[in-house]
């Protein structure tokens, strides 16, 4: 894999002759037991005066969680991380790999374990905070062994008196423990599918806030070098849209292999190219500053119709197929477009419907070979980006999937207009269009 070659070394040379200098920092690899994380005997630990401690920030998500709702706790993480080496000691984030996604259901292809890198460009990564894939972070930390993971939960109590406040406490666990003990004392659990990796510890944590409220606990109260937060979407933002969030999110650069297929396939099918359609991207993403308006997009509508889990519901803001054709072909004669490209989950038999509703279709179909390489978190990717690059884009009602989209578009550079739009219901009356979320440069 490339992205192995792209990690510069350097921290891992620093932690060798951090290692070296000196004895003390052994106290680093104790591990915390849980009746003393919150102690203030730990917050005494040697300091060693010059270098600063490597220390690893790894998390997971609820299983459930979806591919572009792990995006978004990425940004959160990222912040936190950013807080920690502010003030303290030298944190890395971990790469929680990608796997067992429950919409990922491909047949017989292999997806587990899969490295960020398959997805994102670590470089892009790289520029914002310092990041390693996990793989990585074994070879770096002499093993799979993770010194203190956190499971994140809320109070059992809610919120008392009905008021809301930050904080953070240690509590018995709520849900159900995913975690358990084997022989040699370790603790065992879902490690992405790494099942030599065990946990020296594992404590609950309750937590409400946003996720700069687990610095002071990482900071104090925790001295082990690697630090799980299980169910890190238990955290908020720091602060939703502003300057943090965009630079994170700028950073998430797509990996080029991807954009490449769907710029190959945007000049095939749908007479899309980004000299043409001024939808220049640049390879540095600190470089991409684009004028609201600037970018045209390509003759055709982009369309994201979220269906499964979102039609089970019989949610009244999304529509039928047939109320989404309408409106296709309303937005095709409006905008004088040529062609549509759909992105879409539905299920075989919506397809066949969806087929014969709009014939003339276009769709990222990959065959067996291309999905076995790309997974369906590419194809996924490769569906957004000809999404973002549409001239006008409609989306589905609070899919984070389309989110994703709309900030893609936006870091390119279209009029908001042709890009917070989504599918109202059949019969939805109040049909609010979404949130125009403005970068902070
Ligand atoms: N290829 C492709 N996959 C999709 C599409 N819509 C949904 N999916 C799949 O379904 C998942 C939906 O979960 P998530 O990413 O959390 O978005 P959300 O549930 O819509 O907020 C995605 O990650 C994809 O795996 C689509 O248009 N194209
Ligand atoms: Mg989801």
């Amino acid at each position: 894999m490339a992205n192995r070659a792209e990690h510069v070394p350097a921290t891992f040379i620093a932690f060798v002759v951090f290692f070296l200098s000196s004895f003390d920092a052994f106290v680093k690899f104790e591990s915390v037991n849980a009746d003393n994380v919150f102690s203030a005997s730990h917050t005494s630990t040697v300091k060693v005066a010059s270098a600063r401690d490597l220390r690893y920030l790894l998390y997971d998500v609820n299983p459930p969680e979806g591919f572009n709702l792990r995006r978004d706790v990425y940004i959160r993480m990222a912040s936190l991380v950013k807080t920690l080496r502010q003030n303290g000691d030298d944190w890395v984030l971990v790469l929680p790999p990608w796997g067992r996604l429950y919409h990922w259901q491909s047949p017989n292809i292999h997806q587990i374990r899969i490295p960020w890198g398959e997805f994102f460009s670590l470089t892009s990564l790289q520029a914002n905070v310092p990041v390693i894939e996990y793989e990585e972070f074994i070879a770096e930390n002499g093993g799979p062994f993770i010194d203190q993971v956190l499971v994140l939960q809320n109070y059992a109590e809610g919120w008392t008196d009905g008021k809301w406040e930050e904080k953070v406490d240690e509590r018995p666990c709520i849900e159900k423990f995913m975690y358990s003990k084997d022989k040699q004392g370790y603790y065992r659990g879902w490690f992405w599918g790494y099942e030599q990796t065990r946990a020296r510890n594992v404590t609950c944590i309750s937590a409400q806030g946003h996720a700069s409220i687990m610095a002071p606990v990482l900071q104090k109260n925790i001295t082990a070098t690697s630090v799980m937060l299980d169910r890190a979407e238990t955290l908020l933002h720091d602060h939703y849209a502003g300057k943090d969030y965009w630079d994170t999110r700028r950073s998430m650069v797509f990996a080029k292999h991807l954009r490449l297929i769907g710029d190959n396939f945007r000049a095939k099918y749908l007479n899309s190219t980004d000299d043409r359609d001024q939808t220049i991207y640049s390879e540095d993403w600190t470089r991409q500053r684009a004028k609201l308006g600037s970018a045209k997009g390509g003759p055709y509508l982009g369309v994201h119709m979220r269906r499964k889990d979102f039609i089970w519901g019989h949610r009244e803001d999304v529509p039928s197929l047939k109320g989404a054709v309408k409106k296709m072909r309303s937005l095709i004669k409006k905008h004088k477009l040529e062609k549509v490209f759909v992105a879409t989950d539905a299920d075989e038999e919506e397809l066949k419907e969806l087929k014969k509703l709009l014939p003339d279709m276009v769709r990222f179909e990959p065959s067996t070979e291309d999905l076995e390489l790309l997974k369906d978190g590419g194809v996924a990717i490769i569906d957004q980006w000809i999404c973002a690059h549409a001239r006008f884009f409609i989306g589905t009602s609070v899919s984070t999937f389309s989110f994703r989209i709309h900030e893609e578009r936006e870091i390119m550079g279209f009029d908001p207009k042709t890009t917070y739009n989504r599918f109202c219901g059949d019969a939805e009356k109040e049909c609010e269009q979404p949130t125009h979320w403005k970068i902070v440069y």
